[in-house]
């Protein structure tokens, strides 16, 4: 399953969560969120998987990717593939 890393005060996250809502994708069955505000243990998945303390963060099974507007065109091809 998706995983969202997002912080609840980013704008960038909540563009990723507004693209992914419009592409009819539902939170637990499509994707999961994690917090990873400054300080949480998602924080650290974060930082351990793509060496940067940013978010948001995909991790997908073996593909992970920064910048939400990479997110938003990740999210628009898993709902268009098969
Ligand atoms: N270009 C990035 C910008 C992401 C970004 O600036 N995220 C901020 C939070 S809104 C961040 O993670 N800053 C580093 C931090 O919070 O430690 C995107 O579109 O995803």
């Amino acid at each position: 399953m998706i995983q969202l890393y997002l912080s609840a005060s980013c704008p960038f996250c909540k563009k990723v969560l507004l693209a992914a809502s419009q592409f009819g994708l539902e939170e637990s069955k499509d994707f999961t969120t994690i917090d990873a505000a400054s300080g949480t243990p998602g924080r650290e998945v974060v930082l351990s998987v793509g060496g940067k303390g940013m978010v948001p963060f995909l991790i997908d099974g073996d593909t992970s990717m920064y910048e939400s507007d990479d997110i938003v065109t990740y999210l628009k091809k898993t709902i268009s593939s098969p």
